[in-house]
């Protein structure tokens, strides 16, 4: 079979993190605002890899992304539908208001009626409001079960017997998702199939995380690639499209360190790839392996730092206490690598105690940029929620347990952000969203530009605070020459 299948992302910012966003989104969007497209991300990796998958099945599969801030786009997205594609299946992955999937379902509708409509990713998958009316709800990754779901519905057979399927009306599936298909069997994403290709990409060595901390949404089922497949990738991604800069999505790179280890020995021998990964603190204890990454190309890690109280991080089940947070910070440090930590503000037992351990841990961490971020409840079945700890209830908007509420944890986080940035000797305030701005891949000037980006959005608050128009638009002025 030959049919015309959309793939649809919009990506947008949670409306959660609306609070401590600010503080990136104030200077950026004051006065003049930037062309939101200055800030439209790689194509998502999800979308591709999965038109990628069906156009292997012999589908005719286009994948289309932020259609809404971009003009050509959204005419691309209309020419398409007027050949009325078989289907429409829309990403949730990042796209978080009910009324983003229900204008996406709208526009379908109105330009192709007998389209039909999925939609799948973590967030439909998590909040039925995200699931558009009329709807097929696709649970997990989607590699095997859009194809079975694509499929029965041409041949006329029950789509409801698809296992992972939640026909439109149904609020569970009739059989759970079937177990995913061998990592190594997924295919190369065909990063070919946008109109230009793009200068850096996700690359996903594994999927979820062997641990389960009490806040996270993203634990389970783990499954990772080999090293083999993994540089096939990044060599196909180079020969195919130049592309040399990648962050790996995996949730802790250094987490099996002998893969880790043949991973970079792979890239160290071919050289010049550029690339960030996400990695736990206590794995980045073993011995030569942040050397390892730093030889690869490894130009910043992000650590899930979340919290500078011991209590707080047992309570968390992080598996990690201070100590090994900062021991990991400084043998990565010593490497010559960047680091960012995250801080979850307002976990069950948060009390301005703990948040004024935590200010006193980034200040001494030695990390180079941190960002902290307000506990949110991301999906029902996060453990914390799981076993009403400290009391906790509520959901993705708002939440409540003994010893704080969701509107204190976003006033508290907002709070440490303004005080770190106040702080000029502290750690710069950063989002991980914005690290794909900077494109250098030498070993300072990638730093440099970091360094210097957040910096300027430092001096623009500074410059806030004391009340200088004239300040603020130099340091506007500053941080503009990154983007
Ligand atoms: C890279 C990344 C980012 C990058 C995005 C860069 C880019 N455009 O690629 C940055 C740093 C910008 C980012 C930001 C944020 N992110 Co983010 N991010 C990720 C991360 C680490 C990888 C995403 C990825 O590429 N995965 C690999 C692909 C293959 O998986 P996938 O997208 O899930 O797709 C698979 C399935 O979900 C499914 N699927 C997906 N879509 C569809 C559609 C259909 C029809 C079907 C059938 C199946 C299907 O099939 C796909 C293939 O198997 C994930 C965690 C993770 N490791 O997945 C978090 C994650 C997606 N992010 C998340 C969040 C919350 C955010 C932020 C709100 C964080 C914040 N505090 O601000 C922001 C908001 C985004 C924004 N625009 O500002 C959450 C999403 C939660 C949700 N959807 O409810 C995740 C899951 C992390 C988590 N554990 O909570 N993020
Ligand atoms: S916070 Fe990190 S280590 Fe903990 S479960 Fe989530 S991905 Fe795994």
């Amino acid at each position: 079979m030959s049919l015309d299948i959309l793939l649809l992302s919009q990506e947008e910012t949670h409306p959660f993190y609306a609070g401590v966003n600010a503080y990136f989104t104030a200077p950026l969007l004051e006065g003049d605002p930037l062309p939101l497209e200055k800030f439209s991300a790689a194509p998502p990796l999800g979308l591709t890899l999965l038109a990628t998958e069906l156009n292997r099945r012999g589908l005719a599969a286009l994948p289309l992304y932020n259609f809404f801030s971009r003009e050509k786009e959204v005419r691309r997205l209309a020419a398409a539908l007027e050949r009325r594609p078989f289907a429409a299946c829309i990403s949730t992955t990042h796209t978080f208001r009910p009324e983003t999937t229900a204008a996406i379902a709208d526009l379908v509708r109105r330009l192709s009626p007998d389209t039909a409509l999925i939609v799948g990713g973590p967030g439909a998958e998590w909040n039925p409001a995200l699931r558009p009316a009329g709807a097929y709800t696709v649970l997990g990754p989607g590699e095997e079960t859009l194809p079975a779901l694509i499929a029965a519905l041409e041949e006329g057979r029950d789509p409801a017997a698809v296992p992972g399927i939640i026909p439109p009306g149904a609020t569970a599936p009739a059989a759970p998702p079937a177990p995913s298909a061998a990592m190594d069997s997924l295919p190369f994403p065909d990063w070919g199939l946008y109109p230009a290709a793009p200068s850096g990409v996700a690359v996903q060595g594994s999927r979820g995380c062997p641990r389960s901390c009490g806040f996270c949404s993203y634990s389970a089922p783990y499954a990772a690639r080999s090293a083999g497949a993994v540089l096939a990738e990044l060599r196909h991604n180079r020969d195919r499209w130049g592309i040399r800069r990648f962050r790996f999505t995996d949730s802790d790179f250094a987490g099996d360190p002998a893969r880790a280890l043949e991973i970079c020995r792979g890239l160290e021998a071919d050289g010049g790839f550029a690339w960030t990964c996400f990695a736990r603190a206590d794995s980045l204890l073993r011995p030569g392996l942040p050397e390892a990454l730093r030889r690869a190309g490894c130009q910043w890690v992000f650590i899930g730092v979340e919290s500078g109280s011991d209590a707080l991080l047992a309570a968390m089940d992080k598996g990690c206490g201070r100590g090994e947070m900062l021991a990991g910070i400084a043998a990565a440090k010593g490497a010559g690598l960047g680091l960012h930590g995250n801080f979850v503000v307002g976990y069950p037992g948060e009390t301005k105690s703990t948040a004024a351990e935590t200010l006193a841990f980034a200040r001494v961490s030695g990390l180079d940029t941190v960002y902290f971020s307000p506990f949110q409840i991301r999906s029902p079945g996060i453990p914390a929620l799981a076993g009403a700890q400290g009391g906790l209830c509520g959901g993705e908007g708002a939440w409540e347990h003994s010893t704080m509420s969701s509107a204190a944890a976003l006033a508290c986080a907002e709070d440490m952000i303004e005080d770190i940035s106040a702080d000029g000797s502290a750690p710069l305030i950063a989002s991980e969203a914005l690290f794909s701005l900077f494109s250098g891949t030498g070993a300072g000037d990638y730093r440099e530009s970091v360094m210097d980006f957040h910096g300027a959005l430092r001096s623009w608050h500074a410059a806030r605070r004391a009340g200088s128009a004239t300040g603020m638009a130099e340091a506007r002025k500053r941080f503009l020459r990154h983007l």
